[in-house]
């Protein structure tokens, strides 16, 4: 048993299979974060094999699924901090016309675990909502996720409105997901860039405290 065949099960999109050896590996003291590093990994791999048209659109789905659940078994693992003091709170969603969540959610999760509230948008989210919902809970952060270089043009959107409204130094905008990186970031005028869940917690602690 070890993650490199978890990896084969998730990659090949083998949900009970998946689900069953993440199981194992927790129950043998396998760190849950280590897992969903592993994965995040196979996930580039299988968006790799998509894209040199080795694999189809039906392949990615069920990948996808396969994840999806091993992060349902994995969530209760992780240590939470919930009963200490909020961290603050977050506003977080997948941009507009973007469908990616998975990685979004393990970042909810991992935010959520390291004591922050969280407000989960889902994905296709208009630039204006993440603001509207910032607003009516009084977050401290904005957190916008993009999986898609067609899609990442609607974060800097965020940051623009931001602007109009007045709002721009109320909200921390931190951006994050596949295609994005720091020199993006800088560009857009986002406050931080984090390339994975991990990276978000530590500087958002960081930052918050
Ligand atoms: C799974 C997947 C799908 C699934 C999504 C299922 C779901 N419920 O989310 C489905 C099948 C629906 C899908 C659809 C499509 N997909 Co797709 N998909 C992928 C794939 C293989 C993996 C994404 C994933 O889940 N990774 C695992 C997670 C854990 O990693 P992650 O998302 O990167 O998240 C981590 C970090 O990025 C970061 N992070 C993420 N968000 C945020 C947010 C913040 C605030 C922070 C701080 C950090 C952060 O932390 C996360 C955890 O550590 C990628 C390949 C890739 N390399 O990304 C392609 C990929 C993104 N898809 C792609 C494409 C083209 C599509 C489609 C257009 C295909 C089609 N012809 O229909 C559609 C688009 C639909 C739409 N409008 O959005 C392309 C995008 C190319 C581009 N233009 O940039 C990719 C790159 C594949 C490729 N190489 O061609 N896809």
């Amino acid at each position: 048993m070890s993650l490199k065949q978890l990896s084969k099960l998730v990659a090949d999109g083998e949900k009970e299979e998946s689900e069953a050896l993440a199981r194992e590996l927790l129950a043998q003291g396998t760190d849950p974060i280590e897992i969903l590093d592993d994965l995040t990994r196979t996930m580039d791999r299988v968006g790799e094999l998509f894209a040199n048209l080795d694999i189809f659109l039906p392949e990615i789905i069920l990948a996808g699924e396969a994840l999806t659940a091993v992060v349902d078994i994995v969530k209760p693992k992780l240590k939470s901090t919930q009963r200490l003091p909020s961290k603050g709170k977050v506003v977080i969603g997948t941009v507009k016309g973007d469908l990616h969540e998975i990685g979004k959610n393990i970042v909810k999760l991992m935010l959520e675990t390291n004591g922050f509230e969280v407000k989960d948008l889902c994905y296709d989210v208009d630039p204006l909502d993440f603001i509207k919902a910032a607003e009516e809970i009084g977050a401290d952060f904005i957190g916008a996720s993009s999986l898609m270089t067609t899609t990442m043009p609607r974060q800097q959107e965020i940051i623009e409105f931001l602007k109009d409204k007045g709002l721009r130094g109320k909200y921390k905008v931190v951006i994050g997901g596949a295609p994005t990186t720091q020199i993006w970031a800088d560009k857009i005028g986002a406050d931080l860039y984090c390339e994975d869940a991990n990276c978000a917690a530590d500087k958002m602690v960081a930052i918050s405290t």
